[in-house]
């Protein structure tokens, strides 16, 4: 069946054609190249080394970034592209939202001007792949009480401690770690093979399973004096990566979720029962009628959002928003499409099982649905309910 992208309100034709472009090329590359092979790299639980490839040829790595290589797109093309990636699998959008914002945007941001000459060029061309530390195996929802630590040892860093549920983790030939330094976070770039580093691969997940998800472990792990991350002290660091990566996720879950309204319209108008398509039930009808509502809202959203980036009067709290919302009530439209599916929902034929699986993990990475529903309580009210004592 042909692809129809939902698209009530033709927000997309406030595009510029620049990301026109862009939409088509990255949706083209989705459905010929990862469609046909999602299933099987799933039941593998390998993310294909083509599509590393493949994204660096195509240009949308660190979409929004500017110079040393990287495309200088706007943010609602980075927001296009996340679309068009989660469209065929979360895990696609994973791998470039962690390559993008969360590795090389704190190096393009804060690093030093040989790091950026030194890992940018060919990060921006999947050459060189990242991964992002933050969450530790004691510390996910709170990252400012980390324990990994850094030590200053005269001409080098020692760092020791370990993150958990590393996004391309293992497969990665550097990563941005947050680690305390004299009590202060700070960023430092790991590369594969410093001594005292390993990054083993998370087994037995039943999401994003065609994505790499890795510890990574820091045993008197030395790397040298400039491999800090100079530009920036404290969690406003790997924060300001994280309102990217959850701007890109606002995107993406529209994509699955179109993926899964447009599955289960078609299942409803073929599959027959009572003699009826079961497309004509007022009941499916209602169901079909809430997911077309909800994206278009989440739509509407994800745009405006992306405007506000890029005239840059955006707030970190904006950001919440979207990815609460837009995740969540992918997660719902993920659900009612398998109900409207029946038994054969639960196939692999169908997109739909692993589209929902998938939204389960994202409704918890950058930041869970609720901690985004506490970001806004304490802005409507200007009360931090994080913590309590007990
Ligand atoms: P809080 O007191 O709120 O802030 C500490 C400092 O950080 C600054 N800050 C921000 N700066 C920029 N952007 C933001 N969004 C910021 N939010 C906070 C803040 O101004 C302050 O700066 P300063 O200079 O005054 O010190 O910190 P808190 O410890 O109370 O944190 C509260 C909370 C719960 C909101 C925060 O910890 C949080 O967001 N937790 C969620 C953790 C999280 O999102 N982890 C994500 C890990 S990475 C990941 O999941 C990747 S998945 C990748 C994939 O596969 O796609
Ligand atoms: P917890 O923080 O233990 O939360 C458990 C539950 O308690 C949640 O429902 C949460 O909302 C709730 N909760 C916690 N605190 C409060 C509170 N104060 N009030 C009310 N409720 C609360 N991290 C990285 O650093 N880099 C990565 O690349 C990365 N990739 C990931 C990939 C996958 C597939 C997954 C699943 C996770 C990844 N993460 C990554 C980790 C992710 O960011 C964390 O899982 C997330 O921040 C939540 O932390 P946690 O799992 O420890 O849950």
């Amino acid at each position: 069946m042909v692809y129809e992208a939902l698209d009530f309100y033709d927000i997309d034709s406030q595009l510029t054609e620049e990301e026109l472009m862009v939409r088509d090329m990255v949706r083209d590359w989705v459905e010929e190249e990862v469609l046909p092979k999602i299933e099987e790299a799933c039941s593998e639980g390998v993310f294909p080394d083509e599509w590393r490839v493949s994204l660096g040829e195509m240009g949308v790595l660190g979409a929004p970034l500017e110079g040393y290589g990287c495309p200088g797109l706007s943010y609602t093309a980075y927001g296009v592209i996340c679309r068009e990636l989660e469209r065929g699998d979360s895990g696609l959008r994973s791998f470039a939202s962690v390559q993008g914002s969360l590795a090389m945007y704190p190096i393009w941001d804060f690093g030093s001007e040989e790091q950026k000459q030194k890992y940018l060029p060919k990060m921006a061309t999947g050459e060189l792949i990242g991964c992002f530390g933050l969450t530790e195996p004691d510390y996910g929802s709170n990252p400012g009480d980390m324990v990994t630590r850094a030590e200053d040892k005269g001409d080098h860093y020692l760092l020791n401690g370990a993150k958990m549920w590393i996004t391309n983790g293992t497969t990665s030939d550097l990563a941005v770690v947050w680690a305390k330094l004299e009590g202060v976070i700070r960023g430092f770039i790991v590369e594969t093979g410093d001594e005292g580093y390993s990054a083993p691969e998370m087994k037995g997940k039943h999401s994003l399973k065609a994505s790499v998800t890795s510890e990574l472990v820091f045993q008197d792990c030395k790397i040298p004096k400039d491999r800090i991350l100079p530009g920036v002290k404290g969690l406003k660091g790997p924060f300001s990566c994280l309102n990217n990566a959850r701007f890109g996720i606002s995107w993406g879950a529209l994509g699955a979720a179109q993926a899964c309204f447009h599955s289960a319209k078609e299942y409803a108008l073929s599959r027959i029962q009572f003699d009826q398509p079961i497309a004509s039930y007022q009941l499916v009808q209602n169901k079909l009628s809430w997911m077309l509502r909800e994206i278009t809202k989440g739509q509407l959203l994800a745009l405006e959002l992306a405007r506000k980036k890029d005239n840059g009067s955006w707030i970190p709290e904006h950001i919440s928003l979207a990815k609460m919302n837009n995740v969540d009530i992918a997660l719902d439209i993920a659900r009612m499409a398998r109900d409207i599916h029946g038994a054969n929902g639960i196939l692999d034929e169908y997109c739909i099982m692993r589209h929902m699986a998938n939204l389960e993990s994202v409704k918890t990475y950058e930041g869970t649905h609720d901690i985004h529903n506490l970001i806004l309580g304490r802005h409507i009210t200007g009360i931090q309910s994080f913590t309590r004592s007990l």
